[in-house]
């Protein structure tokens, strides 16, 4: 295989979207694998962005100019990522909790879940537990998605799950959680039904927890 991946990992931490959507259009002429260019290419590019971040040498203008370069690559692997299936599996509600504003990881779970065939309802970031319930019962969800990135606001999980408890939903839907911060043994301590760790794994996640239903 001759595509260069490391060319796009680095046009994205450089926050040069335009050469980064070439590369991923380039990618996929190339036929290399979506995975690959998702994990080997635009997640890894994030990851290195975050560690240069904590070693002071990215600041926030930087995490966000490659953020948007990530985003815009994937934009384009969106379609790709979709099934032809009409019936959906279930209704998911997913979104980022309150206070947290990271978007990325949380609209990869979505776009994966679309692809699998649920039909997903994005909240979007910092969405406070009212929210969640609110749309539990509008759009009679069975799945409910929580992503936090942060370590100060991965705590407000606990809070939506009583909050979906005292609404008297808990029996209707399963709480599947997930993010950088997030741990198995996290997700198992605040009540949570499920946890994944990435995207993909939240498919397999996902469905497990809907049979269970
Ligand atoms: Co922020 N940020 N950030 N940031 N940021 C992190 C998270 C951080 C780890 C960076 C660092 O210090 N190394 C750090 C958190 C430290 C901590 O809490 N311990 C941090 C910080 C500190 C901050 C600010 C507080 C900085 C400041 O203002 N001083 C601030 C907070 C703003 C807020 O939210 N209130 C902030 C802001 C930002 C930007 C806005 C600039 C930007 C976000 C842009 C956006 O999302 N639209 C940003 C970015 C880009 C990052 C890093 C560099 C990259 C995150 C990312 O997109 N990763 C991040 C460092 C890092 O993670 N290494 C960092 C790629 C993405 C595909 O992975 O989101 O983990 P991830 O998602 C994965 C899995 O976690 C999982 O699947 C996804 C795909 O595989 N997953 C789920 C996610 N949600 C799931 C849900 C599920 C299941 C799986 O089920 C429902």
């Amino acid at each position: 295989m001759s595509f260069d991946l490391e060319k796009l990992k680095r046009s994205v931490i450089d926050g040069n979207a335009s050469e980064a959507l070439d590369l991923t259009r380039q990618a996929l002429e190339e036929r290399v694998p979506l995975e690959l260019i998702l994990n080997g290419g635009l997640i890894a590019a994030m990851s290195e962005v975050g560690k240069q971040f904590e070693a002071g040498m990215f600041y926030i203008p930087e995490m966000l100019i490659a953020a948007r370069a990530m985003q815009a690559c994937m934009d384009v692997l969106k379609p790709l990522l979709s099934v032809t299936d009409t019936r959906p599996l279930a209704t998911v509600v997913i979104g980022t909790v309150k206070g947290d504003m990271h978007d990325i990881g949380k609209n990869l779970v979505r776009m994966m879940l679309a692809g699998a065939g649920f039909d997903v309802v994005d909240l979007g970031t910092d969405v406070t537990p009212e929210k969640f319930v609110q749309a539990i019962h509008e759009h009679r969800a069975k799945l409910v998605g929580l992503s936090a990135l942060l370590t100060t606001t991965m705590i407000s999980m606990g809070g939506i799950i009583k909050a979906i408890e005292q609404a008297g939903l808990r029996d209707q839907v399963k709480i599947m959680v997930g993010g950088a911060p997030i741990t198995e043994d996290y997700a198992r301590k605040i009540g949570a039904d499920g946890y994944a760790s990435d995207a993909s794994r939240a498919v397999t996640v996902a469905k497990s927890l809907i049979i269970a239903l």
